[in-house]
Formats: structure tokens, sequence, C-alpha cells
């Protein structure tokens, strides 16, 4: 499989990936050829009268007016109708089966929630219980993006999207799926696809959300039944898990899977959207700490502003957990 190096943000759009990507193909250059016949149409006799007569061409008194052309009425009014009758029926029937979604029980049902500036994928659970929840964080680069949607070839995948809250508009972008839907907060909206093709697929955020809108990547990876089948039984983060790197600790995975690397930079200095957090251990004690994942509002470092770093509603567990893993980066 092709995995990551040429991936850019029309990465596949030649291709047919999904099963319906061929009919929003079709309606598009049905739609385009169509529109270019009728507005040539207009065009072309409009440029051409108005250079016929123009005013040195004919004199005033040469001019006769007719009132009224009953055949070129009705041919005029029938074919553009008819055009537009097939502009409708492709249109319409193509957003059909894209609006038609598959039952639950056939398909990969995937929980998927944007927030500035990543995307989260729940998995239903697996034989052992175990649910696979995936974070992509976005990165300036979309080869970097570790993490993605990993999906069967040829399986059904419903996708159940919303946002948090206190977030914002997110739309998720494939593509060579052609397939775009909005994601509004505190609402579900639903999309399907069927990916006949294995390979991996650029994620886009097509609806401005803010300061790293342009970034917000993700990737669809499609893979084949056994090698996904044997990634969904286990529990690593992704089917592409580097074996030879060292076990991460709770604290790491659980910063990843929040989202924070996508505002913080932790091993340098660099400021992304939030300070670095690199030595903060040493800065402040472990309640501060604890309280700026919480109530991130309370204490505005000088320089950034109240309002960007979303409140994370963790388990105490799970917050202690992270606040080790900063405490641990020197
Ligand atoms: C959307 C961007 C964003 C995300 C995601 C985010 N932060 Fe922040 N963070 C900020 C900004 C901006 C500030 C500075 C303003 C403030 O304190 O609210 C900040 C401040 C902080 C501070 C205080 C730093 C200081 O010097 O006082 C800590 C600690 C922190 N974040 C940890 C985290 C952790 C841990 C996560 C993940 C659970 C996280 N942040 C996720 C943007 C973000
Ligand atoms: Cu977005």
């Amino acid at each position: 499989m092709d995995t990551n190096n040429t991936l850019n943000a029309l990465s596949g759009f030649h291709s047919g990936a999904v099963s319906f990507a061929a009919d929003i193909d079709q309606a598009f250059w049905i739609n385009f050829w169509i529109s270019i016949v009728l507005g040539l149409s207009v065009l072309a006799p409009m440029f051409y009268f108005a250079w016929k007569y123009r005013e040195s061409n004919v004199k005033d008194e040469d001019i006769s007016n007719s009132s009224h052309n009953t055949p070129l009425e009705i041919a005029w009014t029938l074919i553009p109708t008819a055009l537009m009758m097939v502009l409708f029926y492709y249109g319409y029937t193509t957003m059909k089966t894209l609006r038609t979604m598959p039952a639950e029980s056939e398909s990969l049902v995937i929980q998927l929630e944007a927030s500035k500036w990543k995307w989260k994928y729940e998995y239903p659970a697996n034989k052992a219980g175990h649910v696979h929840k995936i974070t992509s964080v976005y990165d300036k680069k979309i080869e970097n993006v570790k993490r993605g949607l990993y999906v069967p070839v040829g399986q059904k995948v419903l996708l159940k999207m919303t946002a948090p809250l206190n977030d914002v508009l997110h739309a998720y972008y494939v593509p060579a799926f052609r397939m775009k839907e909005d994601i509004v907060p505190g609402r579900m909206t639903k999309q399907w696809f069927q990916a006949d093709v294995a390979g991996e697929y650029v994620v886009e955020c097509a609806e401005y959300c803010g300061t790293a809108h342009s970034y917000m990547y993700s990737k669809i990876v499609v893979m084949e039944q056994a090698d996904y089948d044997k990634w969904f039984e286990g529990t690593e983060k992704s089917p592409f898990e580097d074996a030879s790197a060292p076990q991460m600790t709770k604290g790491q995975s659980l910063y990843e899977d929040n989202g924070c690397a996508g505002c913080h930079s932790i091993d340098t200095d660099s400021i992304l959207v939030g300070p670095s957090l690199k030595g903060i251990g040493a800065k402040y004690d472990t309640k501060y700490l604890a309280d700026a994942i919480t109530a991130p509002d309370k204490d505005i470092p000088e320089g950034f502003y109240p309002g960007i770093m979303p409140p994370f509603a963790l388990p105490d567990a799970d917050v202690a957990e992270i606040v080790k893993y900063m405490q641990s980066a020197k």
C-alpha cells in the first residue's frame, strides 16, 4: 500500500475510491456540459446580434419590430426545460444514493467527533470488549498526520458525526470519495461510504473553524479485511504502530487522544496555539496543572487569551496521568 509519499490536499481526486464517486462524477460532467451548451446558446447569439446590429451597420429605418414568433418561443421554452430536467434527474438520483444511509446492522458504525482542531473516531467494541478511540490531531503537513480512520475494503461505513456544544461548525471532506458533510455542535449528522480500493485518503475540514482550520487533516486508511480484523481485535492505536517504539505511558496516550499536542509543544519551546509545556512541571504545582486542564480560563499565562483552550471534562484519574506526563517532560 502507498502509505505516505505523495499525499496532498487533492490526493485521490482522480480516482473513484468509493462506490458513489462514479455517480457524482457523472452528475458533475452532465451538469458541466449542459451548462456549457445552455450558456453558449444564450451568449453566442447575444454577441452575434450585438455585432450584426451595431449602430454603424444598420439604419434605424431598416429595423422592423417583430412582436412574436411562436415556434421559436416554444423551442426556447421546451429545450431548456428538458435539459433542466436532465440535470435535476442526475443531481437528484445521485443525492439520493449519498443521503440514503445503509442499515446499521450491515454497517461499521463509527462515532465521529470534530472539535478545534482534531477528529475523534470511536469504534464499536471488539470481541474482547476493547473500544478503539482514535484521535487525529491536526498537523501542518498532511503526511505527518499520525492517525486516522481505519476501515476494511468493500465494507459500508456509517459515520455518525457531531461536535461538542462549546465548539464550532466543521465539515468532513474526503476529496477522493467526493464526500462532504457538515458537523454541527450538539446535533448529529450522518454520512456513509463504501471504499472499494485499498489505500490512504486525505480528510480535510471544509468549514472555516478558526486558527488551525487549514491544517485540520485526517486520513482514511482502507485496508484488506484480514489486516483490518487483525488490528480491530487487538488494542493497538493503529495498525501501523511502530513495534520498536517504547511503550507509551497512560498519560502520554491521554495527552495524544485529547489533542493537547495540536496546541502545545512539549519537547521544544515553540509556541503553537498555546504556550509550550516544556519544563512546565518545574514552574507550577500539581494543582495548577490539573486546573489548567479542567478550567483553563482560571489562570491565563501572559500573552495568551481565555476561551481558546476548551475545558476538558476528564475523570480525575486521567487528569492526574496527564499531569504526571507533563511533569515528566523536562
Ligand atoms: C485549542 C488549543 C488547545 C488545546 C487543544 C489544549 N490547549 Fe492547553 N492551552 C491553550 C492556550 C491558548 C493556553 C493559554 C491560555 C489559557 O491558559 O487558557 C493553554 C494553557 C495551558 C496550560 C497552562 C500553561 C501555563 O503556562 O500556564 C496547560 C498546563 C495546558 N494548556 C495543558 C493542556 C493539556 C494537558 C491539554 C490536553 C488535555 C491542552 N492544554 C489542550 C490551548 C490549548
Ligand atoms: Cu474544522
